[in-house]
């Protein structure tokens, strides 16, 4: 090895230090590292010819070998464990703490079920306990045990989706549950059955195909038609606090006397909107004293017993308090509209 003057080891260095920085693999750097310092490298060699240069130049040239051997090996090493650890991330799959995390969208009931379990619990506190009926429904519940014989004009109260076997169908109402829960139990009871019932009519926008009903019952010695229109206000001050309410006459065959309860239309204050169809009110329930032919229907005797049922619309109870002016919005499942709530 030609001995090296100080300036051609620093040229040396830096023509190492490239060839450092563009070794893309941990074997190429072993092979730098063989070529600068290994034993028969560059620098080693120059290392060992010291003996061959004047005493005065040794001290020097001894210094920068050195210190050019010391600093290309630490340099490869360095740029070795670095090569190496990026291996081993690509390896493992990289993972980077730093960056912010993926926001998970968090879901929640139904505006029509959070509605729905208001109304549960409100009756509740006023003991009422909970029962469930089937949604597809013989003819027997749906309409005979409520005292609708059949072809009784009655029952174009309600146009019905049938089933293949007529005899089954999609229950109009949640009002079947009082006939099943009669034939399984005697009175007093005091019920509550909310559910899902479907009609074959026109959509618009307080009318839907289907929708959510409350169907609450109480049957005892001494039920009236004021301990009825009691526990309705009650309600309705509960839910809505300060509404105005009204009761209309109405027809239902499975009670006499039958009534509807409207109450102020809190969308256009009672002035007239497309929601009350102009008239200030908005009707969310039919109720009435359940006919003596029903209880005879499941072997009450009506001397003995006496009852009050009410069916209340939980769309509509929904759209009044939300002041929501279409009743389809609950069903289109639009996220706009469902992340309100
Ligand atoms: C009934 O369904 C009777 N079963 C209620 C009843 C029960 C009367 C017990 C007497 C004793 P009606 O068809 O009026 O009644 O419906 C009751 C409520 O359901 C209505 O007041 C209204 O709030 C709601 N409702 C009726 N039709 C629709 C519809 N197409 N879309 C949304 N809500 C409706």
């Amino acid at each position: 090895m030609a001995l090296l003057s100080e300036g051609e080891i620093g040229q040396l260095v830096l023509a190492a230090e490239k060839e450092i920085e563009s070794a893309s693999t941990p074997e190429e750097l072993s092979t730098l590292k063989i070529k600068y310092v290994g034993r028969s490298g560059i620098l080693t060699l120059a290392l060992r010819g010291l003996k061959d240069i004047s005493p005065e130049d040794r001290p020097k040239v001894g210094q920068a070998l050195n210190s050019a051997k010391v600093s290309l090996e630490e340099k490869i090493d360095a740029r070795t464990s670095e090569l190496e650890a990026a291996a081993r991330k690509t390896a493992r799959g990289f993972f980077d703490h730093t960056l912010p995390g993926t926001p998970y969208f968090l879901g929640h009931p139904h505006p029509l079920v959070q509605v729905n379990r208001e109304i549960v619990r409100i009756f509740n506190f006023m003991g009422f306990e909970t029962a469930t009926g089937p949604e597809i429904e013989t003819d027997y519940y749906n309409f005979e045990a409520l005292n609708f014989p059949k072809d009784h004009p009655a029952r174009d109260m309600w146009d019905t989706f049938y089933l293949q076997d007529s005899e089954l169908l999609l229950r109009t109402h949640t009002s079947p549950v009082q006939a099943r829960v009669f034939e399984k139990r005697k009175p007093p009871i005091k019920i509550l059955a909310p559910g899902r019932v479907y009609r074959h009519e026109a959509i618009n926008a307080r009318s839907y195909y289907t929708f959510l009903q409350i169907e609450g019952f109480y049957v005892d010695a001494d039920v009236s038609f004021a301990d009825l229109k009691g526990v309705l206000h009650a309600f309705v001050s509960a839910f809505y606090g300060d509404v105005k309410t009204r009761f209309r006459p109405s027809f239902f065959p499975f009670t006499e006397p039958s009534a509807e309860m409207d109450i102020s239309c809190t969308i256009c204050g009672g002035k007239g909107c497309s929601v009350c169809k102009y008239e200030g009110w908005l009707e969310i329930l039919g109720c009435g004293m359940i006919h003596p032919q029903v209880f005879r229907n499941v072997g009450y005797d009506p001397e003995v017993w006496r009852g009050y049922a009410f069916g209340l619309g939980v769309d509509r109870i929904a759209m009044q308090k939300y002041r929501i002016d279409d009743i389809r919005l609950f069903y289109e499942n639009d996220l706009r509209f469902l992340e309100q709530f």
